[in-house]
């Protein structure tokens, strides 16, 4: 049996879907033989669904031995394995969130300028007011004048309370004093918002570092997860992202945005192949309940559905 995918995840991907099933299903029809041809189609059609080359390259040597072995003989029989070929190079045992030993649990969320942080922060807020947690959030984003107010808006709305500074404060002073009220409050999770940058930018990127170093100090074993905020729009290059981050900041997981404005959900599936970090949460919208955790099986089991 697969891990049941949700209606909501279902339409967050129709687009994607599309893109990937709707192409592949044009190439492969139902109740045909296979043949080589077929498989190069195939192949073909792969390289172009954002997938990636080198996950593309892994999957086909799989679908042309299992085609050699005759374990598939039949279009019908390709899919059903290409399924579980694809579950295969996406899995991972460690896509749910850490527990530390005692709270608070502290999220720290880093990404590209845009790629949905805060939007992200709003979800993860609502997902642990959902299980009665209580929430406290961090506006260590003081670069943009209407990030504040934005995560503000956000912590009202969630019934999340909030700790920020005026604008061009020390943003490791603001997680400095969050770790404290987080502890003073007794809140069960503390997220951390940050400002968007670029892994190239070496200042920015050691400032992220230094708020890092701050709540680790504040608080044992903090932060216990590290996310890196990646918009699916970006395909490949989300790739590069995520390894690039992860030479700065140990990433604990990463939070895939925007999948249902895109066809390029595929490349979900090479970044959870070619980056050694868990994908924990999708987000398939823009409102605070438009996130899924991520599981591969219902991942594919949705884009084949
Ligand atoms: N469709 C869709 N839009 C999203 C999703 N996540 C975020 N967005 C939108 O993306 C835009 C940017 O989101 P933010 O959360 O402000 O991004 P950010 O990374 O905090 O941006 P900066 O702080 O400026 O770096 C907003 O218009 C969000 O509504 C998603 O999963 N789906
Ligand atoms: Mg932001």
């Amino acid at each position: 049996m697969f891990k049941k995918f949700t209606a909501k995840l279902k339409a967050g991907l129709a687009k994607t879907k599309k893109k990937v099933l709707g192409g592949l299903k044009a190439i492969l029809p139902f109740g045909r033989d296979l043949d080589d041809e077929l498989i190069d189609e195939m192949e073909n059609y792969l390289y172009t669904a954002d997938i990636g080359p080198r996950t593309v390259q892994v999957v086909m040597e799989q679908v042309r031995q299992a085609y050699k072995d005759r374990t598939i003989k039949t279009t019908d029989e390709c899919f059903e394995h290409l399924k579980s070929i694809l579950k295969g190079v996406m899995s991972s045992d460690k896509t749910s969130l850490v527990t530390p030993q005692q709270p608070p649990l502290v999220i720290l969320v880093a990404g590209v300028n845009g790629s949905g942080k805060t939007t992200s922060i709003a979800k993860l807020c609502k997902y642990f007011r959902d299980r009665d947690k209580k929430v406290l959030l961090a506006a260590a984003d003081t670069f943009r004048a209407a990030a504040v107010e934005q995560l503000t808006i956000w912590a009202d709305r969630l019934g999340a309370d909030i700790v920020k500074k005026q604008q061009g404060a020390d943003p490791a002073s603001v997680a400095f004093d969050a770790c404290d009220a987080a502890r003073a409050r007794g809140v069960d999770v503390l997220i951390v918002d940050t400002a968007g940058r670029l892994h190239t930018q070496k200042n920015l990127m050691q400032e992220l570092e230094k708020i890092r170093r701050v709540i680790g100090k504040k608080i044992e074993g903090a932060p216990h997860e590290t996310l890196l905020i990646l918009d699916a729009n970006n395909g490949q290059n989300a790739i590069a992202q995520a390894q690039e981050f992860g030479k700065s900041l140990e990433l604990t997981g990463l939070f895939l945005t925007k999948l249902d404005g895109t066809a390029k959900g595929g490349a979900v599936i090479g970044i959870r192949h070619q980056v050694d970090v868990p994908v924990k949460f999708i987000g398939i919208g823009e409102s605070a309940e438009d996130i899924e955790e991520f599981d591969a099986d219902a991942f594919v089991e949705a884009l084949f559905a």
